[in-house]
C-alpha cells in the first residue's frame, strides 16, 4: 500500500498543503530572504509577530531548528536551561541543546503538562562557584509526550513569576500553540504574554509543507537571524514556504477544532475497548495516547494496525500515540476504533 492510502495517524506533520496553498506558492512574490528582500516572507513574519503580540518574527525551516536557534539566541554557551523532562527539546532533538548550543539541559519531571513553580524554585540553586549559571526556562505547549495536554495561561503566569524573580527568561516551544488556544477558546496572546519568546510550527496541524516561526522582541530576533545563518538556515526565495504560511494563519487555525472533536470522539470509543487503558479527560487537543495492557506487544499491535491500513506511533514500550489532523474524517476515526477493537479482542 502506498503511504497515502493509509489512515495516517502518526502525526499532524503528515498533512499535505491545500490546493489554495499550492496556488499561493505559484503566485508568490519572491526575493532573496538572506538580504531580507522576500516580500512574502516579510509579510508572514509581520503577521506572525502581530498575532503573537511580539515585536518581530523569523521564518525557519523546522521546529527543531526553531528550538535550537532560540536556545542559542536566549543563552550564552555553558549556561543552564531548565526544561521539562519529557519535553521535545530533551527527547527528540538529537541533543542539539548540548551538542550545538553548548548548554546544560536541567530536566525537571512534571506530573502532567508542566512543572509547578515550586519545583522550579527547588531546582534553582543559590549562586555558587561550582554551578553553571541558569538563564532560561523552557515550556512546551501543547505538550507532546503528555498527549497534547495544554499548559494554561495560569500555569505560564506562575512560571513567569519565578523566572522574573530569578532574572531568567521563559521560552515556549509552542509547536502546537494554536491547538491550545482553540481548545480553550482564547486568543493565543493569552499564552504568549507570559513568555519572552516562542516558536510555533506551520507544518503540523496548520497543513503547511515546511516551516516554523520564532517570535520575540527585535533584539532577540536579530540574534536569531544570525544564529539561523550559522546553522545554514538562511534561505533565499523562501516566499515559496511563506506563501502557504500566510494562508495557514488566515484560514487554517479555526478548523483545528475539528481535529480536537475527532480526537475526543476516538478517545470515548477507546475507553470501551478491552485492552486499552485511557483517561479520555486527558484528551484535550488533537492527540490520543493510550496504554495497552502489559500482556500486549505494542510493536506487534502497531504492525496489525498497519495491516488494517492504519498507521500510528509507539511513544513508549506500551504506549500508542494517535494524532488527528486535516484529512482525517469522522469515518476514519470510526474505522480506527473498530480495527483496534478487532485486533485486541476478536482475533
Ligand atoms: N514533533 C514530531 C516528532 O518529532 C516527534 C511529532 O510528530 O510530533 N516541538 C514539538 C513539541 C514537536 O512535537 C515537534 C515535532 C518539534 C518541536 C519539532 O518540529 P520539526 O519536526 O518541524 O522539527
Amino acid at each position: 500500500m502506498h503511504v497515502s492510502e493509509f489512515i495516517d495517524l502518526r502525526s499532524d506533520t503528515v498533512t499535505l498543503p491545500t490546493d489554495e496553498m499550492l496556488e499561493a506558492i505559484k503566485q508568490a512574490k519572491l526575493g532573496d530572504d538572506v538580504y531580507g528582500e522576500d516580500p512574502t516572507v516579510n509579510k508572514l513574519q509581520e503577521m506572525a509577530a502581530e498575532k503573537m503580540g511580539k515585536e518581530a518574527a523569523l521564518l525557519v525551516p523546522s521546529g527543531t531548528q526553531a528550538n535550537l536557534v532560540s536556545l542559542m539566541s536566549n543563552c550564552q554557551r555553558g549556561e543552564l536551561v531548565l526544561l521539562e523532562a519529557e519535553s521535545h527539546i530533551y527527547w527528540y532533538e538529537v541533543g542539539g541543546i548540548a551538542v550545538i548550543a553548548g548548554l546544560l539541559p536541567w530536566p525537571i519531571k512534571a506530573n502532567k503538562s508542566t512543572f509547578e513553580p515550586q519545583q522550579l524554585e527547588s531546582a534553582l540553586r543559590p549562586v555558587n562557584i561550582h554551578y553553571p549559571v541558569p538563564s532560561l526556562i523552557c515550556v512546551e505547549n501543547t505538550h507532546n509526550r503528555y498527549g497534547g495536554i495544554i499548559v494554561t495561561p495560569d500555569q505560564l503566569e506562575g512560571i513567569s513569576e519565578v523566572a522574573k524573580k530569578h532574572l531568567l527568561k521563559v521560552y515556549m516551544d509552542g509547536a502546537r500553540i494554536f491547538n491550545a488556544a482553540i481548545a480553550l477558546r482564547i486568543d493565543v496572546k493569552e499564552f504568549t504574554k507570559h513568555v519572552d519568546n516562542l516558536m510555533f510550527c506551520l507544518s503540523k496541524g496548520l497543513s503547511c509543507p515546511v516551516g516554523s516561526i520564532i517570535v520575540g522582541n527585535r533584539d532577540f530576533i536579530n540574534k536569531a537571524r544570525k544564529n539561523r545563518k550559522i546553522l545554514g538556515g538562511g534561505m533565499r526565495q523562501a516566499g515559496i514556504i511563506a506563501a502557504p504560511g500566510i494562508i495557514a494563519l488566515e484560514k487554517m487555525i479555526d478548523r483545528l477544532k475539528v481535529d480536537h472533536d475527532n480526537a475526543k470522539f476516538l478517545a470515548e470509543k477507546l475507553v470501551k475497548i478491552r485492552g486499552v487503558n485511557i483517561d479520555s479527560k486527558n484528551v484535550q487537543t488533537n492527540m490520543v495516547t493510550f496504554d495497552l495492557d502489559p500482556s500486549i506487544d505494542c510493536n506487534a499491535f502497531l504492525q496489525r494496525l498497519k495491516e488494517n491500513g492504519i498507521l500510528a506511533l509507539a511513544q513508549a514500550r506500551n504506549r500508542v500515540r494517535i494524532v488527528t489532523h486535516r484529512g482525517i474524517e469522522r469515518e476514519h476515526v470510526e474505522i480506527t476504533a473498530a480495527s483496534i477493537d478487532r485486533i485486541l479482542n476478536r482475533t
